[in-house]
């Protein structure tokens, strides 16, 4: 890699930290609702979408917004969503990339189905489903690797071993050694990389992403981290897990890393350093700002985006709602 693009990467990691600090922050302010932060898993997913072309699909969790900013979702995008706005489903049309998906794992079935079409459509697109280590033990996991594997569809499963399910250690959630040896059963390969090292990262997708799209069937990657903070917003992770693990797996994080690097190399000073942060408090700031600006939602809007037509019980709901929100979300009490 040059050093330019080392060094941009180093920009990227540390405004998504900013990003992702900020919005923690506006729940704790009231300003934004639930926030799953991503502290700690960004060089998973900078790395892994710096490695794809532009027309390459990604179907993201709700953890996965570093990934969707890399590729050009607008940084206010997490915020809006954390607001309940439906436009943060709204990716933009240059981007193929899905809206994030809360349904554990229901991604990595939507990433087979769009690795199909390209497949049948004789398109050489990849595409990427990212999910966490709890998701390998959900059904449209299994379903996913088994179809992918049947049609060689060319996929590749990112799977980010942050260590955690909300409260349930790796270690209670499977008896598998490695969330890599589950490629196995597929005979799919799967491979196990260092996820806070976003060289590793980015060289394994590469050289991955090639072998997928000339057609050599789909690949299993488990990028090995660790979640820094809580699940949520709504999460207390001192109630199950302990400071020192925490100060000890902490010490691997992927931004101090890359900057350790490029110091040693010579290629960034303290200054360049200070720099780029500044630069990323006024790129957060713009973000902020941009979804504080944001035409508010419709609270009827919840009716909307998931069914053609409202099943009855629906209906009655939102006769309900009617009756009791007015518009803008204030309550007649
Ligand atoms: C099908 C389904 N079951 C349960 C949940 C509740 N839930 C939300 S996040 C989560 C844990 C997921 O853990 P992991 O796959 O490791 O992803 P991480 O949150 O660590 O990124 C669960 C069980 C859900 N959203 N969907
Ligand atoms: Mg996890």
């Amino acid at each position: 890699m040059s050093d330019d693009e080392l060094k941009d990467f180093y920009r990227w990691l540390v405004t998504l930290r900013l990003l992702d600090q900020r919005a923690w922050n506006l729940q704790r302010q009231g300003r934004i609702g639930t926030y799953p932060p991503y502290s700690g898993q960004e060089a998973c997913q900078v790395g892994t979408a710096a490695a794809l072309e532009p027309e390459d699909w990604i179907c993201a969790s709700y953890r996965d917004w570093a990934a969707l900013a890399y590729r050009g979702v607008p940084l206010s995008y997490p915020l809006l969503n954390s607001m309940g706005h439906p436009d943060a489903g709204k990716i933009p049309e240059s981007i193929n990339a899905l809206p994030v998906q809360v349904v554990i794992a229901a991604q990595t079935l939507h990433a087979v189905g769009l690795a199909w079409a390209s497949q049948l459509q004789n398109q050489d697109r990849v595409a990427v489903a990212f999910c966490g280590d709890g998701a390998t033990s959900q059904g449209d996991f299994h379903e996913s690797l088994n179809l992918a594997s049947v049609i060689q569809a060319p996929v590749i499963f990112v799977v980010q071993n942050n260590q955690w399910a909300i409260s349930m250690p790796v270690s209670r959630q499977m008896h598998s050694k490695t969330i890599a040896q589950k490629a196995l059963a597929y005979d799919i390969e799967g491979i196990r990389v260092d996820g806070n090292d976003i060289i590793a990262v980015y060289q394994t997708v590469k050289k991955l992403a090639a072998q997928v799209r000339q057609g050599g069937g789909p690949v299993l990657i488990e990028a090995v981290t660790y979640r820094l903070g809580a699940h949520t917003t709504a999460d207390d992770p001192t109630r199950y897990r302990s400071q020192e693990d925490d100060r000890r797996l902490s010490q691997g994080e992927p931004i101090g890393r890359l900057q350790r690097y490029l110091r040693d190399a010579g290629l960034m000073s303290d200054q360049d350093f200070a720099a780029v942060d500044e630069n990323a408090k006024t790129k957060v700031d713009e973000a902020v700002e941009a979804a504080e600006a944001y035409p508010k939602s419709d609270p009827e809007s919840v009716f909307s985006h998931v069914y053609a037509e409202l099943s009855e019980p629906l209906k009655d709901q939102r006769t309900a709602f009617r009756q009791t929100v007015q518009p803008g979300g204030a309550k007649l009490g």
